[in-house]
């Protein structure tokens, strides 16, 4: 992983301060319990600059996740959509990463948290491909995890809460000491879920495959968009539980997220899958994905907004 690529203002608690000075105490609660959720959300370069990707549902995506966790927060969904606009306009970036932060700040110690302050950031950074600008062409190696993913009762995989990227972590360190690129968790009950930071699918005889929010998933935003693309497209796409053999099976396998964006797979266990490079299914996506940002594909469904 890259270092962070500073920037020079963070929309901090409804103000833009320097890059240097968005800092917290150490006795911050989410710091000591986890106790924050967040957003990844992409600007991309188009021809009539700067444009997010899906605002609306990410904004949404970020009450839903402290809804869950009974966390207020002191500022509306415009007032975040409007400082989403903000950090990349004034950070003078044509492209970026932006990571909004909900977190329960500095004032309580012990683990009840509903007497804590809830604060909110607003990060934009430049980031490239997450899993390299290789992967994206040629696709990557993954092993299946030996960590499992949180379930449901215990950890609800649908807010994207801090605290559940210690899963993640466990995932993907142990994937990467093994010598691969990732790893892909099976839920408690064996059956796949998705990867440390990416949504998962499958392709056999032309059909396209994901597993269904009930899988300990986070149900991504990128996941939706490829999911309509693809359909746009003409293939069927099916969600549904899959056991982990369909892995070893696949004519192609891709990983979508904010930062993923659609990344191929190319190897799982060790096993190539299909001709062991992007496959012409993976391709087509991929290219009509990236279709969006350079205007070759329409924006049929509204997902950009200018800043
Ligand atoms: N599952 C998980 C566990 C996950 O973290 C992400 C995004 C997704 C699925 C895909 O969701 P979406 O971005 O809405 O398509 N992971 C974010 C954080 C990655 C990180 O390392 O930080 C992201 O891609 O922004």
């Amino acid at each position: 992983m890259p270092s962070i690529n500073a920037s020079k203002v963070i929309w901090f608690n409804g103000q833009l301060v320097p890059w240097e000075q968005a800092t917290v105490h150490v006795m911050t609660h989410a710091l000591h319990y986890g106790s924050s959720v967040f957003e990844g959300i992409r600007a991309y370069a188009t021809p009539r600059g700067p444009a997010l990707f899906r605002i609306q549902p990410h904004i949404r995506r970020l009450f839903d996740s402290a809804r869950i966790y009974r966390m207020e927060l002191p500022f509306t969904a415009e007032q975040l959509t409007e400082a989403c606009g903000m950090v990349v306009r004034e950070n003078g970036l044509s492209d970026a990463y932006l990571r909004p932060l909900v977190w329960r700040g500095y004032g309580v110690l012990g683990v009840m948290p509903i007497d804590a302050p809830v604060e909110v950031m607003v990060a934009a950074v430049t980031w490239g491909a997450y899993l390299g600008a290789e992967g994206l062409e040629r696709g990557v190696d993954v092993q299946v995890s030996s960590w499992n993913r949180v379930a449901s009762n215990t950890l609800p995989a649908m807010s994207k809460a801090g605290g559940n990227y210690l899963s993640s972590q466990l995932i993907v360190m142990e994937a990467v000491r093994n010598g691969y690129v990732e790893g892909i968790a099976l839920d408690v009950n064996g059956q796949l879920s998705e990867g440390s930071g990416e949504n998962l699918f499958i392709i056999r005889d032309g059909v396209i495959y994901t597993p269904p929010a009930t899988a300990a998933l986070l149900p991504g935003i990128t996941r939706d968009a490829v999911m309509t693309i693809a359909r746009h497209l003409g293939y069927e796409v099916r969600e549904q539980a899959l056991p982990r053999e369909v892995l070893y099976l696949a004519d192609e396998i891709f990983f979508t997220g904010t930062a993923a964006e659609v990344t191929p797979v190319r190897s799982v266990d060790r096993l190539t899958i299909g001709s062991g490079t992007r496959g012409p299914i993976t391709t087509h996506i991929q290219r009509t994905f990236f279709g969006l940002f350079d205007g070759s594909t329409e924006d049929r469904w509204s997902w950009l907004t200018h800043v």
